[in-house]
């Protein structure tokens, strides 16, 4: 029996990366450094050498950029950040820039 001659259309695949945006973390003049360390260590992953250094550069510089995420992922940071601060009774604050 003769073989089915089977046309197959090839299909492209673009797989678009989603735009990342910045986390931003404010100094202030309440939240303990200890704190800061904590929630850049359990919300950002970072290691406390990592996040010493961040926590000094924000309490230095006013603010500072603390990762990149896509904006679903950067708007839960942010509501993690402030929640984490709101039960420990701090102000601190994060924000997200393009
Ligand atoms: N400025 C605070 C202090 O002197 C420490 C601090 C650092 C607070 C970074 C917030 O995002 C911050 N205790």
């Amino acid at each position: 029996m003769a073989e089915k001659t089977v046309m197959e259309k090839k299909t492209r695949i673009i797989v678009k990366r989603p735009p990342l945006y910045k986390v931003v973390l404010l100094n202030d003049d309440y939240t303990t450094m200890e704190f800061v360390v904590a929630v850049l260590m359990r919300i950002f992953h970072k290691s406390a050498s990592e996040a010493t250094q961040i926590m000094l550069d924000v309490h230095q510089k006013g603010k500072g950029i603390v990762g990149l995420y896509p904006l679903d992922i950067a708007r839960a940071k942010v509501l993690q950040v402030e929640q984490m601060a709101g039960q420990a009774g701090f102000p601190l604050m994060a924000s997200i820039e393009e």
